[in-house]
């Protein structure tokens, strides 16, 4: 990408990063949107109500006022977009139609605050989006065109794939998203982990595992958000987020639609990869709108490493460095 006269690379905007990828104009429009939305986001996370909505989502979690708050947020500026046919949001019970033709429109799957009930103790949040064109939501996330999250932390950043690189933006001092890292890549093999769940219900395989990870000297980096957690992993280029099938719990606690895919496409887009422990989480048939499914996701040489042990291939390591082949 050639920069206009006087500015830097790091002066883009995201609607100009946006316009020079191979993307249509209303996704470039879309994203754009989302990101108008996070903003407000912002406001309602740094004043808004920490209470209970007394509510709860489809999954039967009570809902927060925030929780509540972010949804409205995004669903009144998606269903403005004028370019969205479909939106499913893990705060809402079933899909809501925006436009019935499928024709030049988007699909959208979004997490409006991941990790919401973070905010009272002042931890880094997010929001998470899915994007397929057309009306269907339940593709598997390889059939996503676009996927993006904006993480509420100490900066406000934005990640995005529209499938051409992993590009990052940061929000200034006038709350514009400029470029801040272009083309992140992660490297083979990491150096942290981020194991979510309570340990006491983890299976052997997972066990054996994480016994591996910290004889390799791994450090273990978990916060209890999703988009925080994902976020350290991608940009150190060196780690691995886990939240496993759990003993009573077989698919574990996160979502595929709103949660599993995006990031999974971000991260495969990034020379990462992300497994259910069996297949890529891309290749999942979601079927049905609260699905959730087990998570290795990051560096692809530490997931591959993750699958083989939760299938029994791999014994933890003796002390003298070798595997017992079992
Ligand atoms: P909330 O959105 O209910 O706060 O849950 C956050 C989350 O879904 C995800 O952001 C974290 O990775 C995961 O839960 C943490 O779960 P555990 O607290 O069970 O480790």
């Amino acid at each position: 990408m050639s920069n206009a006269p006087g500015t830097s690379k790091f002066q883009i905007d995201l609607r100009r990063h946006l316009r020079a990828q191979n993307i249509c104009d209303n996704l470039v429009h879309l994203m754009c949107e989302i990101a108008e939305a996070s903003k407000y986001v912002i406001n309602a996370v740094r004043t808004g109500d920490l209470g209970v909505a007394g509510t709860s989502n489809l999954y039967g979690e009570e809902q927060l006022a925030l929780d509540v708050l972010s949804d409205r947020i995004m669903r009144k500026r998606l269903i403005h977009s004028g370019v969205v046919c479909n939106i499913a949001s893990e705060e809402m019970d079933e899909i809501y139609q925006c436009q019935a033709s499928a024709d030049g429109l988007y699909s959208v799957a979004y997490d409006p605050l991941d990790g919401s009930s973070l905010v009272d103790v002042n931890l880094a949040v997010g929001t998470i989006v899915s994007i397929y064109a057309g009306c269907d939501l339940l593709q598997p996330g390889r059939n996503q065109v676009a996927a993006m999250y904006i993480l509420y932390g100490p900066r406000v950043s934005l990640v995005y794939t529209v499938g051409d690189g992993v590009h990052e933006f940061t929000m200034n001092n006038l709350m514009e998203f400029t470029l801040t890292r272009e083309n992140v890549k992660m490297a083979a093999e990491g150096n942290i982990y981020a194991p979510g769940g309570l340990r006491n219900k983890y299976n052997a395989g997972d066990e054996k595992f994480i016994r591996h990870l910290e004889e390799k000297g791994c450090k273990l980096r978990y916060s209890g958000g999703f988009v925080p957690d994902i976020n350290q992993v991608l940009m150190k280029g060196k780690g691995l987020f886990m939240y496993p099938a759990l003993n009573g719990s077989p698919n574990g606690k996160l979502r595929v639609l709103f949660e599993l895919n995006p990031m999974a496409f971000i991260i495969e887009h990034a020379g990462g990869a992300a497994s259910n422990g069996s297949i890529p989480i891309l290749d999942i048939v979601p079927e049905s709108l609260d699905q959730r499914a087990p998570i290795y996701i990051g560096c692809r040489e530490d997931v591959k490493t993750a699958t083989a042990f939760v299938n029994g291939g791999k014994q933890e390591v003796k002390m003298e460095g070798s595997f017992v082949n079992g």
